[in-house]
């Protein structure tokens, strides 16, 4: 039997990477089969190199709010790659992209720029230990934080209870310092403090959680996390990697009015290039060296390419109703979904903040990773899978977010709403 190029290259990708993938959730290992091996974006699809085309709400699992390949960004990269992609000196580029990060971010005065989530968050992790000569850091179920030796922990069996390593490699007297809770548990969150908060030195959250499929945080939880960590002198740190400039231009914390005393970013920032950047007021910010005694660098922090494709696509996003854009695309592809499950007497719950949204296979609201999880997978990777079959390249795991960006046509989002009933009816066939 004739397979495919992507069997092919899976296959010799597996001889030379770790699962044949440079990220996991990359292999498909939630949905079966083999990876897709895609060569080529542009605009609002994605082609495969056994040249199927598809329309992509993965968008790179968020970076792409503006599609693949945009023409600004591309002009601007190719003007920049013939002056040399990375000097290890500051540039004018990074002060530019600082500025404007600056300005768009209500709770941020300072900024420093990495290359990943992971790293902008595990340098909030440092800061807020730092200045609080504090250890525990709180965490919550279902929010993923990148591959964080802190945040690779599990909740232990009781509230207070010391963490427990997710996967080998964690050292336990470090994962002890990370104590989960539940998202949107405001009960369980006060009755921490009441015992703890004097010992914690910050907690971090997803503001809408997106790591286990899109949960929009309850009205009151994130007031109750500014609240006990401003009493008890806790940093909170919104972990804005998704949210940032995806769901607003000021991010979560402007939507929902919250001033976090710290933000990491990433993704949206860098404009499909490695960025990350964590910030905060002056006051703490100063504390990062060369300014202060906590250390943090990078080789390739702030490279002058990156830098391009950040500045040009937070230049898109600032052009007016970007975002009334993404919203009525959004909403209306939502609308289309919920149409075709009443349709089909398939029970599912949706979750929508902005241009990230999800649709949960359950009969139940889901408000937590808890609920998230009576989600039916299997049905999910039926379901994915009929998807590619109507050329629809959606994130391969039930507990992501999927995404709209600004270059999806309203005749996409119609085809789109056709593909996913037909998946439907074929999965529930
Ligand atoms: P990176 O190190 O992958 O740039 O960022 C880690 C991270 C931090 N915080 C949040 C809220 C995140 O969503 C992420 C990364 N998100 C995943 C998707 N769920 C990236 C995809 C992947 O791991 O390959």
């Amino acid at each position: 039997m004739n397979i495919t190029q992507s069997e092919r290259l899976f296959h010799k990708a597996c001889n030379v990477m770790p699962g044949g993938v440079n990220s996991p959730v990359r292999a498909f290992q939630s949905v079966g089969g083999n990876p897709l091996f895609l060569k080529k974006g542009y605009g609002s699809r994605v082609w495969d190199v056994d040249e199927n085309e598809y329309i992509d709400y993965v968008g790179s699992w968020g970076p792409l709010i503006f599609g693949h390949a945009h023409s600004q960004i591309v002009d601007a990269l190719k003007r920049q790659v013939g002056l040399g992609t990375s000097y290890g000196a500051p540039t004018e580029l990074e002060i530019e992209l600082a500025e404007q990060v600056v300005s768009l971010v209500p709770s941020l005065e300072v900024v420093r720029m990495v290359n990943s989530g992971t790293e902008a968050v595990m340098s909030a992790i440092r800061l807020a230990r730092g200045v609080t000569s504090r250890d525990i850091i709180v965490k919550f179920e279902g929010c993923y934080h990148g591959h964080v030796d802190s945040m690779l922990v599990k909740a232990g069996s009781g509230l207070a209870s010391l963490g427990i390593p997710e996967c080998p490699g964690i050292v336990e007297d470090l994962a002890k310092n990370t104590l989960t809770l539940p998202f949107n548990n405001v009960k369980k969150l006060r009755e921490l403090f009441d015992v703890e908060g004097d010992n914690i030195a910050g907690i971090i959250v997803e503001p809408i959680g997106g790591n286990m499929g899109v949960v929009p945080p309850k009205s009151g939880f994130l007031e109750a996390l500014r609240e006990v960590t401003k009493k008890t002198g806790s940093i909170l740190i919104f972990d804005e990697v998704m949210t940032g400039f995806r769901v607003a231009l000021g991010g979560a914390q402007s939507l929902y009015n919250i001033s976090p005393d710290l933000t990491c970013l990433g993704k949206v920032i860098g404009g499909g290039l490695p960025v990350g950047a964590y910030g905060g007021s002056k006051q703490l910010m100063d504390n990062i060296s060369p300014m202060g005694s906590i250390y943090q660098a990078g080789t390739l922090s702030g490279n002058p390419l990156a830098m391009t494709a950040g500045i040009e696509m937070l230049k898109l996003l600032s052009a007016p109703s970007v975002y009334d854009n993404l919203e009525y695309k959004s909403e209306k592809l939502c609308a289309g979904y919920k149409l075709n499950v009443e349709k089909l007497g398939i029970s599912a719950c949706f979750n929508r903040v902005g241009s990230m949204f999800s649709m949960f296979f359950t009969d139940q609201d889901v408000v937590d990773f808890e609920s998230a999880k009576s989600s039916n997978t299997k049905f999910f990777q039926s379901y994915f899978n009929a998807l590619l079959e109507e050329g629809v390249y959606i994130a391969p795991s039930q507990f992501e977010a999927g995404f709209m960006s600004a270059v999806h046509t309203n005749e996409e989002i119609e085809q789109t709403i056709d593909a996913n009933y037909k998946a439907l009816q074929k999965a529930y066939s």
